[in-house]
């Protein structure tokens, strides 16, 4: 019985700290200046049974934060806002250049390369999830850049 208990306690522990069913990895942000967009990456993993949406997205260093798709349209290239992305249950998506983003409007601050930013992700089920971003330079793969 004292077993029991300890196992039902482990288990609420786990849960409270860390509760969703939505995990954020390698999440990023390209670098740029005070006023410009930029875009944020990042992959999403549901481990629910059922379905989410990525519903909205909150910052503290741009005026407008939004979920952007690319979509084409003869050779023109464009994005725009949704509303949504659904992450399908007990599977993983990745936002990444030329495909849906996280899009940043009129920067408050300049994010420089090396930068860590905390973003809150907004899900219909998981509710708000926050992640540490950092501040990359497009195409820039990690090696040039370490120190
Ligand atoms: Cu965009």
């Amino acid at each position: 019985m004292k077993n029991f208990l300890l196992l039902l306690f482990t288990a609420a522990t786990i849960y409270g700290q860390n509760s969703s069913n939505i995990k954020l990895y390698d999440p990023w942000i390209r670098n740029a200046s005070s006023g410009m967009n930029t875009g944020m990456f990042v992959k999403i993993e549901n481990r629910d049974t059922k379905d989410d949406d990525l519903i909205g997205v909150e910052c503290d260093f741009a005026e407008v934060s939004e979920i952007h798709e690319v979509f084409k349209n003869g050779d023109m290239m464009g994005m725009r806002s949704v509303k949504k992305i659904t992450v399908k249950a007990k599977s993983t998506i990745e936002l990444k250049p030329r495909d849906y983003h996280i899009m940043f409007i009129k920067l408050t601050k300049e994010l420089k390369t090396g930068d860590k930013k905390v973003v809150k992700l907004k899900f219909k089920n998981a509710g708000l999830v926050s992640v540490t971003a950092v501040v990359k330079e497009m195409g820039n793969n990690n090696k040039r850049n370490k120190k």
